[in-house]
């Protein structure tokens, strides 16, 4: 796609969905995804590859702005590179929660029972890195910018949690502050960011989860 590029648009005629078919699907998917939890143990039961690049293809389905598709993903499955994941991430975890973390938000994350330890970083069958490219660099050497790009890659990202739940699998959202050693250890270029760690796989079989409460639809929304 270059920027010298002309509106052309195509017909879109998706198959119309009856309103008591809608309401019936809605219905299944809040089921669903009321069902998951973000989960910090576990099994180091295998995933077979093709479900990880059919999640991330789902992903990349995400709209974005420009439809600059402004992510790359990077999959983590080998020992050697997760070990070294964690070993990195928990190095930047100690001193957030040792010296960087404020009190207000230490006391905001004691419901959650987290701390530095990040053994799921090598318990989870894969760990998908996620990048926020902040622009292309076209083969002739020009930059073609993207935009919204938080925005962009946090809805692929939400695709990809949803498509992974659906499909039976654990994930956990995990950004670890600084993420800056991500670039180097998937040697990714200076134009990409890393954005999220999300390891995936199955929960252990003692997993436990915090105990939480969703806000009801009164206390997040309005319809007027
Ligand atoms: N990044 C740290 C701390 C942390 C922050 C938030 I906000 C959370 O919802 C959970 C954890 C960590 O991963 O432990």
């Amino acid at each position: 796609m270059s920027e010298s590029e002309q509106y052309r648009p195509v017909p879109y005629r998706p198959p119309r969905v009856s309103p008591e078919e809608s309401a019936r699907r809605l219905r299944e998917e809040y089921e669903l995804a009321d069902q998951r939890r973000t989960v910090r143990h576990f099994s180091p039961d295998p995933v077979p590859r093709e479900a990880i690049e059919d999640a991330i293809r789902i992903a990349g389905t995400a709209p974005s702005g420009a439809h600059r598709q402004p992510w790359y993903f990077v999959a983590i499955s080998d020992p050697e590179m997760k070990r070294q994941l964690r070993e990195a991430a928990e190095k930047e975890e100690r001193s957030f929660y040792d010296a960087r973390a404020t009190p207000e938000w230490l006391e905001a994350l004691a419901p959650l029972g987290t701390d530095f330890n990040k053994e799921h970083l090598t318990d989870a069958p894969w760990v998908i890195v996620v990048f926020r490219r902040d622009y292309e660099l076209l083969p002739d050497g020009t930059k073609l910018k993207g935009y919204y790009l938080n925005e962009s890659v946090g809805i692929a990202v939400g695709f990809l949690i949803a498509a992974l739940h659906r499909a039976g699998l654990a994930t956990l959202t995990h950004t670890p502050a600084p993420m800056t050693f991500l670039r180097e250890l998937c040697g990714r270029p200076a134009n990409e960011k890393p954005f999220v760690l999300m390891p995936v796989g199955y929960p252990s079989e003692d997993c436990v989860v915090p105990d939480l409460d969703r806000k009801p639809l009164a206390e997040i929304a309005e319809l007027r």
